[in-house]
Parts: C-alpha cells; sequence; structure tokens
C-alpha cells in the first residue's frame, strides 16, 4: 500500500482502501452503550480517546495501557489490506465498546441512532485542522500525495480531501446536537481547561468522578504525556506506515500553529471561505489562546 488515490463512498471522498469495506461499515450493528468519538480528521480524537478510556476505567492507568489507543479504540471506517478491518475488530470486543470514526452525521450507520448510542463530537478551528491535517498526510502513507500547501489549501476548502467538506461535517454534527444523544465540544475548550472538559465528558456517560480521578486524568492525558505514552503516540504502528521522522502524531498540540504556515493571502482566502460557510449559523471558533 502506498499512497492510494481517494475513493469516494455515498458522496463522501475517503482514503482508497477504507471504500473496500463501505458496505460493512454501513451494515455495522451498534450496541446501546456504545460511545462513538466523532471528529472531522485531527481535531482531538486521539485526545478525547484517551480520556474516555481513562473515564471507563476510573483512571487505571495500568488498564489504559493494556494497548496502543488504536487498539482500545478502534476506528470504525479503517480497512487497509491484510489487517482486520475496523468493523471486524469492533465485532469481537467486549461491550463497552468506545469507537472512533469520522462519518459525516448522515452517514453513521443506522444502528447508532437505533440504539441511541451517545456520541462525543469534538471540534477544532479549521485553521489549526488544515496544518495538522497537512502534516498527517505527509507522514501516514494512506493518504495520497497532499502536494503543495496552496494545493492542500484548495482541497481543504473544496472538499475533496478525505472525510470530504470540514464545513458540511462540523455543521452536520452542531444541527443535530440537541435531538440526538450528542456532546459536543471544542478542542481550544479542552486545551483551556482539560479537567473541565473531562469532569463534562464523565456526566455525560454517567460516571460521577472523585477530583482525585478527575486530576489523574488531567494528568496523564496532556500532550507532553500523551507524546511521550508509546500506548497513544502511535510510535508503534511501522515507520514504513506512519513516518514521524517526517511529522510526529503528536506534533504540536497548540491553538494557533496557523500563523506558522499560512501566508497573509492564503489567511485572507481562507477567511473569506470561512465567513461564507459559517453565515448564518451560531458556531464560532477560537483562533487563538
Ligand atoms: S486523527 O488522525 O484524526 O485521529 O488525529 P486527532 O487525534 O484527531 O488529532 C491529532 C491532533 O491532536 C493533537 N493532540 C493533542 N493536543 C493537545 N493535547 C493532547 N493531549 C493531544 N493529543 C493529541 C495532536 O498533536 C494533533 O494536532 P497537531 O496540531 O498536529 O499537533
Amino acid at each position: 500500500m502506498s499512497r492510494p488515490p481517494i475513493k469516494i463512498v455515498s458522496g463522501m471522498p475517503i482514503l482508497g482502501p477504507f471504500a473496500e469495506n463501505w458496505a460493512n461499515v454501513q451494515r455495522f450493528q451498534a450496541r446501546e452503550d456504545d460511545i462513538m468519538i466523532n471528529t472531522y480528521p485531527k481535531s482531538g480524537t486521539t485526545w478525547m480517546s484517551e480520556i474516555l478510556d481513562l473515564i471507563l476505567n476510573d483512571g487505571d492507568l495500568k488498564k489504559a495501557s493494556r494497548g496502543a489507543i488504536f487498539e482500545r479504540v478502534p476506528f470504525l471506517e479503517y480497512a487497509v489490506p491484510d489487517m482486520p478491518t475496523g468493523t471486524e475488530i469492533l465485532d469481537t470486543m467486549k461491550t463497552r465498546r468506545l469507537i472512533k470514526s469520522h462519518l459525516h452525521v448522515e452517514l453513521v450507520p443506522q444502528s447508532f441512532w437505533e440504539k441511541n448510542c451517545k456520541v462525543i463530537y469534538v471540534a477544532r478551528n479549521p485553521k489549526d485542522v488544515l496544518v495538522s491535517y497537512y502534516h498527517f498526510y505527509q507522514m501516514a502513507i494512506v493518504h495520497p500525495d497532499p502536494g503543495t500547501f496552496d494545493e492542500f489549501l484548495q482541497g481543504f476548502m473544496e472538499g475533496t480531501l478525505a472525510f470530504g467538506s470540514w464545513s458540511r461535517h462540523v455543521k452536520g454534527w452542531w444541527n443535530i446536537r440537541e435531538q440526538k444523544n450528542v456532546l459536543f465540544l471544542f478542542f481550544e475548550d479542552m486545551l483551556e481547561d482539560s479537567k473541565r472538559a473531562i469532569k463534562k465528558v464523565a456526566e455525560f456517560i454517567g460516571k460521577d468522578l472523585p477530583n482525585d480521578v478527575l486530576e489523574k486524568i488531567q494528568q496523564h492525558t496532556t500532550f507532553k504525556a500523551m507524546k511521550e505514552n508509546k500506548m497513544s503516540n502511535y510510535s508503534t504502528i511501522p515507520s514504513s506506515v506512519m513516518n514521524h521522522g517526517i511529522s510526529p502524531f503528536m506534533r504540536k498540540g497548540i491553538c494557533g500553529d496557523w500563523k506558522n504556515h499560512l501566508t497573509v493571502a492564503q489567511n485572507e482566502i481562507f477567511d473569506a471561505y470561512l465567513k461564507k460557510e459559517l453565515s448564518g449559523i451560531d458556531l464560532t471558533f477560537r483562533f487563538q489562546d
């Protein structure tokens, strides 16, 4: 597998190999107590996954080190040759399952809604998403060649990158957040006060954790702690698949890194795109600390 082209499934661009398992994703049988962590890529999925796994295990660090984050929280859409797919792994997993997904709200398998599963959605300001995604495209070879940053920016605005349009994704989830069992959070709020976010998530899934456990989870899920932890930093994946020498998965973990990457002209173009995409919706983002 070397930089396969993007394919389209149900109108959404997806990583080429993932398209092969699309029918099984749509047929996937959710269980009542499943929890989905849904994001547009590079918006805090891994961070939220680690937090949730620790919440479910009452802050037990030993339990949280039982496997890499992508094993503890399987990726629903995942499918690459010669590896078990996300749906296969999930089918064999005991409850209570944590499930990672980047699916747009309208593409979530019907069983999640039938079972009224809880979903935690994390949104991040799109300028930092763009920069993080550009670095990720380069280091993870399941993506096509990202081209220049300018080309990638165009692809982001046109919605041709893997998982499609950022704005459509975020708006779709924002619009249903009060009708469904969805907790909608922002990456920047997590950065501002991660303990507050952890408490909110715990309450949402019905766990009443004492203060010392909340603090333990907070300490274990700082950027530094997760970057150093081989169970959360993706370093156990072969470098032929994810090359951390090109860019580490745990790259910077901050708000505002986009300022180091977008030119004034690119920023103006992107601001115009955002103004158009987010007009008429009460959804705003923080672009700096
Ligand atoms: S993926 O591939 O879509 O699942 O990636 P995802 O986990 O959503 O996003 C990766 C970015 O999240 C940053 N990250 C963190 N930031 C702050 N604190 C913690 N604990 C943390 N864990 C992950 C990670 O560094 C990526 O962002 P960038 O901007 O590239 O650093």
